[in-house]
């Protein structure tokens, strides 16, 4: 086994990790990144299901290096997987990045030696089955937050003839849906995805859904060449907004609430809201929708009948776009969708309400609810989501140089600095990890506003003589604090959503992201750079 040493490791190869990789290289650091997938792009290489595309504008799902974004184009305003695949081959082939990652390689192991103050990690090819070690001063954990996908435990699954596959394990080479039998567990952003893609092509569709998603219009269309060159002229001003935004987006919340208008001025807003799509009418609808339940409500309401509008068979009203809310609106993340309540007015389309009627088991020919219906599908697609934001970090076996590993120091939840280390693990940091804005930003804007953050803190670190350096307990409790004062005020414990931890049976329930949005976490961490970094024990 051979041993090679790095100043920084990073793992993973999505929006965060290659953010981290360019800007160490260019401050001259020896580092490395490492890559399960055979090619770049975190998420968007494994997310290759059926519809599967981006929920943010293109324009704004970029780096901000106008080197990358002024000869780049995406056809659609919301680009789909393989247009931002082929994006990240654009940003490798401006950068040259690929030549320091190490693809096929899976990182299993890490453990910390205190007498070198390195990490000695494991790094395993699928290619080759080499193992390897890898020395690193600093590990940086790029794993994003739906890197691990979950898969509920169902009876009989495995005895399924067909094809069945979790949406984040699709094949690569794609499935063919054309006059097929499918079933979608899920209702999530990737169920909906999977569901209205199929609908047209496929033979029949059956939406297994538990609750039911609060998807707003995408309002997607083309984007011509002429309005990609005219858009140019506003991108670097837009991408330098998206650091002053709650979600790092170029659009905000409104500066006003519900109670501030009249009943004619909400209504009116709601419907400027709609009419723009997208997370508009989430990430911009007024400042109190997370809130005030009154507020929260309205909206609900609005949204309701606007679905209905759209739902032929009334006996689906209830299952769609119920009377009375699943949640509050927004506290778990709405699906964008394009014709997503349109497929159910279609004869191939059906949906189980699995709240009356539950999986039972799964059989070789398809799926028996607990009514003992045997449902006969050739393709089960299992949208059922991730371990998020937590599961992949603690895929990893991590450990202290006392023995102890991250999944055990997390096993009553997840606990960090600043959303960025946790205490009894010394060098090592995460982006876009748990605490952090994580799951409540845009993803390239938070690889950079929070990758910026932490390329100063290693790129100091790697300057000075410092060579260990660990968060303390107490900055944690300071962290925590913060979260909990945003959170008793919110109405994020109101539904069991990801974002709080609560889509895993068995897994901590805690907010899983720093709820207070991008700027106040952005006042935090350069204060603390500021002040020379007094979360940390320094040696
Ligand atoms: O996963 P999810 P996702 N039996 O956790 C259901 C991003 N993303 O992959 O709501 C039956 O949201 C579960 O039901 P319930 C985006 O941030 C973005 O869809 O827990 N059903 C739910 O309906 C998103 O938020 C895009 O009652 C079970 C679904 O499975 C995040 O990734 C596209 C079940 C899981 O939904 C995750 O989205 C895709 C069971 N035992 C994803 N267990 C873009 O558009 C779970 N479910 C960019």
């Amino acid at each position: 086994m051979s041993t090679e040493e790095r100043d920084v490791l990073i793992v993973g190869a999505g929006f965060a990790g290659l953010y981290q990789l360019n800007e160490m290289r260019k401050r001259g650091h020896n580092v490395h990144a490492v890559e399960s997938a055979a090619g770049l792009g975190g998420v968007w290489y494994w997310n290759c299901y059926p519809g599967a595309r981006v929920d943010t504008w293109g324009p704004m799902y970029q780096f901000s290096d106008p080197e990358l974004w002024r000869d780049w184009n995406f056809s659609e305003l919301y680009p789909d997987w393989s247009e931002v695949r082929a994006y990240f081959q654009h940003v490798d082939n401006k950068l040259n990045l690929s030549k320091d990652i190490s693809y096929n390689t899976r990182i299993t192991a890490a453990r910390f030696d205190e007498d070198s103050r390195r990490w000695v990690v494991t790094a395993e090819s699928s290619e080759t089955d080499e193992i390897r070690e890898i020395s690193t001063r600093y590990l940086l954990m790029c794993t994003g937050f739906g890197s691990k996908p979950y898969v509920p435990e169902i009876p009989g699954l495995e005895s399924f003839a067909g094809i069945a596959h979790h949406t984040a394990r699709w094949p690569q080479e794609g499935v063919d849906l054309t006059g097929k039998r499918i079933a979608v567990i899920g209702t999530g952003a990737s169920g909906v995805q999977v569901a209205q893609e199929s609908a047209p092509v496929a033979g029949q569709v059956t939406v297994f859904q538990r609750t039911p998603m609060i998807a707003l219009p995408m309002c997607q269309r083309q984007i011509s060449e002429e309005e990609n060159a005219k858009e140019k002229a506003t991108y670097a001003d837009r991408m330098a907004k998206r650091n002053t935004t709650f979600a790092g987006f170029d659009f905000d919340f409104l500066d006003k609430g519900v109670p501030d208008v009249s009943t004619e001025e909400r209504d009116a807003e709601f419907e400027r809201m709609w009419e723009i799509g997208g997370f508009v009418p989430w990430l911009g609808n007024f400042n109190d929708i997370f809130f005030n339940e009154d507020s929260n409500r309205a909206f609900y309401d609005f949204w309701r009948d606007k679905t209905r509008q759209r739902i032929n068979n009334k006996e689906l009203w209830e299952d769609l776009a119920p009377t009375d809310p699943p949640h509050p609106f927004g506290v778990k993340r709405p699906s964008l969708e394009q014709r997503y309540y349109e497929i159910y007015n279609q004869d191939n389309v059906d949906l189980v309400n699995l709240r009356e009627n539950p999986i039972d088991h799964v059989t070789a020919k398809g799926i028996v609810t607990s009514d003992g219906v045997e449902h006969a599908f050739d393709i089960i697609a299992l949208a059922t989501g991730f371990d998020a934001v937590t599961g992949g970090i603690t895929a990893v076996d991590i450990r202290n140089g006392q023995g102890q590993s991250v999944a055990d120091s997390w096993a009553d939840g997840a606990h960090t600095a600043l959303g960025a280390a946790t205490a009894g693990f010394p060098n090592l940091l995460f982006v876009y990890g748990p605490q952090s804005p994580s799951g409540f930003c845009n993803g390239p804007t938070a690889a950079e506003a929070q990758g910026d953050w932490i390329v100063g803190f290693v790129d100091h670190l790697l300057t000075s003589d410092v060579t260990r350096i660990e968060p303390t307990g107490e900055a944690e409790q300071t962290w925590q604090q913060k979260i909990d004062a945003v959170c008793e005020l919110a109405l994020f414990d109101r539904a069991a959503s990801w974002y709080m931890a609560a889509n895993i049976p068995g897994k901590k329930v805690q907010m899983l992201m720093w709820p207070a949005g991008l700027p106040a976490y952005l006042e935090e961490v350069n204060t603390s750079a500021a002040n020379g970094y007094p979360e940390f024990v320094k040696a």
